[in-house]
């Protein structure tokens, strides 16, 4: 059977377009942006900073001269609240602006975020081309048969045994992030501040996956089939066993909404809820997301992982037995340098699984995703800026951090695709989205429409901004409209 690519519907996908459309008309000045948000913050703050300072002086120099401060003040702010896109009614204060009291809602804290999400998508697709295979010398026979041994993201032809996707789709674990992030954005969500709720959530699901014309996991389908046809509603619908990695792939949306802010460890529940009704599900789903949100909010990986082995002090959640044991086994192979492999598979074969295993039964995967991460980043947490994103191999080079540890983790197989995005999401939490190579951005089929839905996300975290209410305007012509479609189409 051929599957195409773009197995969610269309129409969502050009509604993304008009929003970027919208967005492009909202950004008064777009060099003041880019120079703000697209690059690693240091190295182009600095500058930034000197640069509008200057400018000022020369402002108010000139005004002094030739009397027009009025005018010039407003230009300044206008520019200002656009740019950093922390605009709010009042012009916004700009730079450091806190929308929360005690938040972390800077630039800083925003990048991170969206390179959670991007990295996680972009390594999803990168790998989806050898996904699911088992057999390590099968991957190598295949990589070198097409002289991909150097690059071996976004294989081609895309060889996963249990599905057909054009290559630069998402694997169905990415198919499965994806509606968390569009139901906040474009869904239900945006319209309570892009928040999580599980069953509103539940019911979203349920359709994108009857809209599916992918691969549909186990318990992917068994909730759609309890909501649907079974009528049951979110927390019952669903599985009450599958502690699978689902779990995981579903909060990295949910910490670039809330990190930092109240309701985290809610809307986890919620949204693993809706697929995994289980204890043990929802606390691989936390474990990931205290983790991943640590790292947002400025941690390095290496100190994240340890804090939450230690017991996430000060997180309000207390880990379970099982998942404190995993993660202290995660620390002990980092410090003694066990190589990823020896636990996936048992030692000496490529096929039989090791302890951990290479599938996406937990905690393995959870554990895997982790120690790939920590291996990949640098050991010094000072390094972190130069290797990993825009420093010494340039912005959107191939051979970031991200890059290697996304690849590495491609090389060992399995549920390659579900690790990856964990793994992806830290490393590009770590280092900002500058570390996700171009050549990967632009092989990434939905790259663009993701990046639009992933600003607008992190939008949200500064609530009641004057640009958020024009984007809710926005979106109510579009569902007009949308309707208005579906409509004539019959
Ligand atoms: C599912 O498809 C229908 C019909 O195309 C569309 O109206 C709806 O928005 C889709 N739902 C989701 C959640 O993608
Ligand atoms: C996906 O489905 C296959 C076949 O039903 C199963 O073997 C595998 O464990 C499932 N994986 C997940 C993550 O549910
Ligand atoms: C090598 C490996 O772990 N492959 C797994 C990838 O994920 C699929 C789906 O869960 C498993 O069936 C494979 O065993």
């Amino acid at each position: 059977m051929r599957v195409l690519s773009s197995r969610g519907p269309a129409r969502e996908y050009h509604r993304v377009i008009e929003l970027k459309e919208h967005r492009q008309d909202l950004m008064v000045n777009s060099d003041v942006r880019r120079c703000n948000t697209v690059t690693a913050w240091k190295n182009y703050l600095i500058p930034c900073l000197v640069t509008s300072a200057l400018i000022l002086l020369l402002f108010l120099w000139a005004s002094r001269e030739h009397n027009i401060v009025a005018r010039l003040r407003l230009d300044i702010s206008g520019s200002n609240g656009a740019g950093l896109g922390v605009g709010t009614e009042g012009g916004g204060p700009g730079l450091g602006h806190t929308a929360h009291p005690g938040g972390h809602d800077d630039e800083r804290v925003r990048r991170r975020a969206v390179g959670a999400v991007l990295g996680a998508l972009v390594a999803d697709a990168a790998t989806m081309g050898l996904h699911w295979i088992y057999d390590l010398e099968k991957i190598r026979e295949l990589i070198s048969e097409q002289g991909r041994s150097e690059e071996p993201a976004f294989f081609q032809p895309p060889s996963c045994p249990h599905y057909e996707y054009e290559s630069g789709s998402l694997s169905p674990y990415g198919d499965e992030l994806l509606p968390v992030l569009q139901y906040m954005t474009v869904g239900p969500g945006s319209h309570q501040e892009g928040t999580m709720d599980g069953p509103g959530f539940a019911k979203f699901l349920a359709e994108y996956y009857s809209n599916y014309t992918g691969r549909l996991n186990k318990s992917s389908r068994s909730m759609m089939e309890a909501l649907l046809q079974g009528g049951h509603g979110w927390p019952e619908c669903g599985d009450p066993r599958d502690t699978q990695a689902n779990a995981f792939v579903k909060v990295i949306p949910l910490v670039a909404r809330y990190a930092g802010q109240p309701g985290l460890a809610k809307a986890v529940d919620a949204a693993v809820r809706a697929q995994q009704n289980n204890d043990e599900a929802v606390m691989y789903g936390l474990v990931a997301a205290l983790i991943l949100e640590r790292v947002v909010l400025g941690s390095s990986i290496t100190e994240a992982v340890q804090w939450a082995a230690d017991g996430a002090a000060g997180s309000g959640v207390s880990l379970s037995r099982t998942a404190l044991e995993a993660l202290q086994a995660v620390i002990r192979h980092r410090n003694s340098g066990t190589p990823l492999r020896d636990l996936l598979y048992a030692p000496g074969s490529s096929s039989k699984t090791g302890s951990w295993g290479p599938s996406c039964a937990n905690p393995g995967a959870l554990q895997a995703a982790l120690l790939g991460a920590l291996q990949a980043s640098p050991l010094a947490s000072r390094d972190l800026d130069t290797v990993g994103g825009g420093g010494s191999n340039g912005e959107g080079s191939d051979d970031t951090v991200y890059a290697r540890g996304v690849r590495a983790n491609i090389l060992l197989g399995g549920d390659n695709c579900s690790r990856g995005i964990l793994l992806g999401a830290l490393l590009a939490a770590q280092a900002g989205p500058s570390a996700i190579p171009f050549s990967w951005r632009a092989q990434m089929r939905i790259y663009h429409s993701s990046e639009v839905l992933v600003e607008h996300l992190v939008e949200f975290r500064s609530g009641g901004a004057r640009r958020q209410k024009q984007l809710r305007h926005h979106h109510q012509r579009l569902h007009r409209q949308h309707r208005h479609h579906a409509t004539a189409a019959r």
